[in-house]
């Protein structure tokens, strides 16, 4: 029998498709290119769901350009270093190459099975010297344009191990994944890139970006975080030295009560007075072992103590105290602050803590009603009296400032910055809140910095002919004292390469964020041994033309990764901006959950009854909703058991069918079952004909009405798929278009037409970028012998399209008697005139007097009689 037999048509479509070679990049140079990639999944050594909706809709997106005649890159790698890796070899003593590897011969025979059209010979893995080799290569590159500097920060610090330990690897207790010790802070001098010079091309360039969703291009400004103020230097009574500050609101600079600055801040010494000196010094040590997000917690008390200094007002000579507190940072800015309680939220906390004063300088506009409010003499003697209990932290009209007060705060702020210029103390400033990348890692398995420290001539790159610096294979993974490099006496100490003299090579290794920076930029030449890529060739294929991946790298990788693409171009590698052209992020997968609201304990739904769920253990009625597949939840669906039972095609237009890509996704299994009803459908539908098929399709002839029919749907089928895959990638709305034309083929009243033939053969193509399995293999079926996916995308036919005939519905005082045929090119007038000359109008009115006639084209003609 003939019966639609996925397992069977899957695995012999796969293993063709890699004999012949069909997704092997093509080289056509004469054709458009397109290139279509999914950030590329780390090997956990296990595919998820998520994987497999991101993957497909690569690929439906790879294989509809592919028909549609562009050259297409596909390509797919592993994001390989990192810290699971790690954990496995110090939890389990397997190596972490060894793990790895595993994993990704794993993974890749769990995609086999999916059908995708990737072109495997530009694999990469971030882990192989191969690709790691210019990944370090492109570290001095960055050392070389002066984008890479070492500078002391803070690192987690596990007292009892006696090890570093990455951010993942502390609990939110702030303590050691596996000692337990409560993690400390210790300064460590560490390698940052300098992504800050960057921060304003990054910023301007987001305009470029047309084609990335609207909220990922904010959260990449707001990340930037842009801000225009002021710098304002303070003098600070009885010594030298100005204290500077970064302020957005210089036109609040009359209703500083203090001057604060950050527990590291180099001056924070100088000022304390002496008897201040112990409770000063016991504060800075209490600060220094929080982390940044414990000291800026917006619902945190803000704590601060005076130094004992004073420090002087420019604008009103007025000496103000100068205090240090934990939320002032030393990073931003320039780790001082003009304290404003009046209108700024943290510091009207401070202040009330402390009982320093609160001194309002803005009035709210539509509260200062007629008040006069004019500049005051420069004795200050006009006084505004506010009472608030809470700070008023918008623009408004300044109050109480000297000449400022009765101005708006924008015109306040600029003449406040230019009468600062003016005296020298002070000028407008842009600030970022952007840092500059820490990309150190006190680990293994990661990339190895290429660089050698001379006591004679310091920082010594490693010569670009010895690069890689490979990772020595035997050392210790105990999790215990310094990072498994460092241990290594003979891997650590080298001759320098300038002057011989006895060295030490560089331990940390580099955030695996660097490794996933410039992957893609590899994939058009990733199996080069001279060079990192040929510019020539990446230029050709780049940029990405379709990027798909999680939100969840809507800030890190993508930014990092256009940072890497700006600086690779001033380096003369790339003469393109940006990497990523458009931008779709996908939605989750998510499936029902059963939660016991009492205990927060999830069931996993083969322990209960889904008519009436309960805990079985507490018989308590469990909540039931959507979440994302995880193991934790007991929610998650294996890929491989959907595909075993239906088969990669109903897997993915299921995907596709149920949510538009963006969106999140309820898995639902009767709605994966009525995608297979549907392939049935079209395999049955297509079958049934493939007999005939040879002698009708090339068959033409003048079409008889139903041909005609079925001719306007057929074309209409092209048009509606062909946009929804052009567009915003309405992969659902476009399946709803097959399932139509899947209909119009069961019902058509010419199943022995050359029309009915085209229409199969349209069917068939059009379901290939979705279900390209049981395309290929009724492609076929119907006496093909070269592949349907390399098959041109079928076009519209604007004649098909057009309505000739319309059916007129004739009614007597509203009731349907009768219908005719007619031109659909008749006016109303027209369409009047065959109404009253028709058989049924005559039998229906006879003699009767027409009072009125209502006319709605295209539909009917309605005859009101008495
Ligand atoms: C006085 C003032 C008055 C401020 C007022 C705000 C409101 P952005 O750039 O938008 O984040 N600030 C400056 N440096 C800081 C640091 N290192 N740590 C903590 N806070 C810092 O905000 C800049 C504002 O944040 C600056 O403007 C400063 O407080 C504070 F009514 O100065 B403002
Ligand atoms: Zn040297």
């Amino acid at each position: 029998d003939s019966r639609y037999r996925p397992a069977e048509i899957e695995a012999k479509w796969q293993k063709k498709w890699v004999e012949t070679g069909l997704h092997k990049t093509d080289t056509d140079l004469n054709k458009p290119k397109f290139y279509a990639t999914s950030m590329f999944p780390y090997p956990s050594g296990n595919l998820h769901m998520g994987h497999v909706r991101n993957y497909t809709i690569t690929d439906v997106i790879a294989r509809f350009k592919r028909m549609q005649g562009y050259r297409v890159l596909h390509p797919m790698g592993w994001d390989a270093f990192g810290l699971p890796a790690e954990n496995a070899a110090i939890d389990r003593g397997v190596h972490p190459s060894k793990w790895t590897y595993q994993n990704i011969v794993q993974m890749r025979s769990q995609l086999e099975p999916l059908g995708l059209s990737i072109d495997w010979d530009c694999e990469v893995a971030t882990c192989s010297p191969d690709y790691y080799k210019w990944t370090q290569w492109i570290f001095l590159q960055f050392l070389e344009a002066g984008l890479a500097y070492q500078k002391e920060s803070a690192v987690n610090w596990d007292p009892i191990d006696q090890t570093v330990l990455a951010n993942e690897q502390v609990d939110n207790q702030g303590r050691s994944w596996r000692s337990g010790a409560q993690v400390e802070r210790k300064l460590l001098r560490q390698w940052f890139f300098k992504i800050t010079d960057y921060a304003e091309e990054l910023l301007n360039d987001l305009d470029k970006l047309t084609g990335w969703p609207e909220r990922v291009k904010l959260m990449q400004a707001n990340w930037i975080g842009k801000s225009t103020g002021a710098y304002l230097e303070f003098p600070i009574v009885g010594m030298e030295e100005k204290i500077g500050v970064y302020t957005t609101r210089p036109d609040t600079v009359y209703g500083v009560s203090y001057v604060v600055l950050a527990p590291e801040h180099p001056l924070t010494e100088k000022v304390t007075t002496q008897e201040r000196r112990p409770a000063v010094e016991t504060f800075v040590q209490e600060v220094a072992n929080q982390s940044e997000l414990e000291r800026t917690a917006e619902d945190k008390p803000k704590k601060g103590i005076a130094t004992g200094g004073k420090a002087i007002n420019p604008f009103n000579g007025e000496e103000v105290p100068i205090w240090i507190a934990d939320y002032v940072l030393y990073e931003y800015g320039t780790g001082a602050v003009m304290g404003v309680p009046a209108h700024d939220a943290r510091d009207f906390k401070f202040a009330n803590n402390y009982d320093l004063p609160i001194e309002f300088v803005i009035a709210d506009p539509k509260a200062v009603g007629e008040q006069d409010i004019s500049p005051s003499a420069d004795d200050g003697e006009q006084v505004i009296q506010v009472e608030s209990t809470e700070a008023y932290t918008e623009a408004g009209i300044v109050i109480n400032s000297g000449q400022f007060t009765g101005m708006s705060s924008e015109s306040a702020k600029q003449a406040i910055i230019e009468y600062a210029e003016d005296k020298g103390f002070g000028k407008a400033r842009v600030q970022y809140r952007l840092r500059d990348w820490l990309i150190s890692r006190q680990r293994y398995w990661g990339t190895p910095i290429p660089i050698i420290h001379c006591p004679d001539c310091g920082v010594v790159p490693v010569p670009d002919e010895d690069l890689p610096v490979q990772l020595p294979e035997n050392v210790d993974f105990s999790g215990r004292g310094p990072s498994p490099l460092a241990k290594l006496e003979d891997w650590v100490n080298v001759p320098c390469p300038n002057c011989s003299t006895p060295a030490k090579r560089e331990t940390d290794t580099m955030d695996t964020f660097i490794d996933s920076s410039w992957y893609f930029l590899r994939y058009p030449d990733a199996k080069n041994e001279q060079k990192v890529f040929d510019s020539a060739k990446t230029n050709d294929w780049m940029p990405v033309d379709q990027y798909v991946g999680g939100i969840e790298h809507a800030i890190l990788h993508l930014l990092y990764s256009r940072f890497f693409t700006k600086v690779l171009r001033d380096r003369g590698l790339l003469n393109f901006d940006e990497p990523f052209q458009r931008l779709l992020t996908q939605g989750m997968v998510q499936s029902l959950t059963y939660k016991n609201p009492v205990t927060n304990k999830y069931v996993p739904a083969s322990k209960i009854d889904p008519s009436e769920p309960k805990d079985p253990d507490t018989g308590e009625s469990l909540q039931v909703f959507y979440e994302k597949m995880s193991k934790s939840k007991y929610n998650g669906i294996k890929p491989e058991e959907v595909i075993s039972k239906y088969g990669a095609d109903t897997a993915r237009m299921f995907i596709l069918f149920k949510a538009p890509p963006e969106k999140d996704l309820e898995w639902e299994d009767t709605d994966v079952e009525g995608q297979f009803r549907f392939l049935n459908r079209v395999w049955r539908v297509v079958t049934d004909f493939a007999p005939k098929y040879p002698s009708l399709a090339s068959k033409q002839g003048k079409l008889t009405k139903p041909e005609k029919d079925l001719r306007r749907a057929i074309h209409t089928a092209i048009k509606e798929v062909t946009e929804d895959l052009v567009g915003d990638y309405q992969f659902n709305t476009a399946i709803s278009e097959l399932m139509k034309l899947s209909n119009a083929l069961s019902d058509a009243g010419c199943k022995d037409s050359f029309v009915y033939a085209e229409g199969v053969r349209i069917l068939v193509k059009l379901l290939t970028p979705f279900a390209p399995h049981i395309a290929e293999e009724l492609w076929h079926q119907l006496g093909y012998t070269a592949s349907v996916g390399d098959q041109s995308w079928p076009t519209v036919d604007p004649k098909a399209l057009v309505v000739d005939e319309i059916t007129l519905v004739i009614q007597i005082n509203g009731k349907k008697r009768g219908e005719l045929q007619v031109s659909a090119q008749l006016d109303k007038a027209g369409l009047e005139k065959y109404a009253r000359e028709s058989e049924v109008a005559r039998r229906y009115i006879e003699d009767k007097q027409i009072k009125k006639v209502i006319v709605v084209p295209g539909k009917l003609v309605n005859f009101v009689v008495g």
